[in-house]
């Protein structure tokens, strides 16, 4: 790892809610590359409760605001289910693949 690696390094901001109004926006360095870019652009955590870090969320665009959610559902380490949240109240409820 080169000293550069870590201009690279992004904050990705992400919100969570629960559905009652109420939403948590976060914040935490980008740590994973889901666009293929070589530029990391993901936050990995575990975003279904499983117990493992396997989930992502991920800032498509650039925007810095997290706006997919990429999930492990199955526990196979490859992600399978990714959701958008539409309502901005961090529900993350709109499937969009599979
Ligand atoms: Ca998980
Ligand atoms: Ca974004
Ligand atoms: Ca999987």
């Amino acid at each position: 790892m080169s000293a550069s690696v870590e201009l690279d390094m992004t904050d990705i901001d992400y919100v969570f809610g629960t559905g009652d109004g109420t939403a948590h926006t976060w914040s935490a360095p980008a740590d994973l590359d889901l666009s293929g870019t070589g530029v990391p652009d993901a936050v990995r955590l575990d975003f279904d409760g499983s117990g493992h870090p396997d989930d992502a969320l991920w800032d498509s665009d650039g925007d810095g605001l997290a706006d997919v959610a990429a999930l492990d559902l199955d526990g196979d380490g490859v992600l399978d289910h990714y959701f958008t949240d539409p309502s901005g109240l961090g529900t993350w409820d709109e499937q969009i693949w599979p």
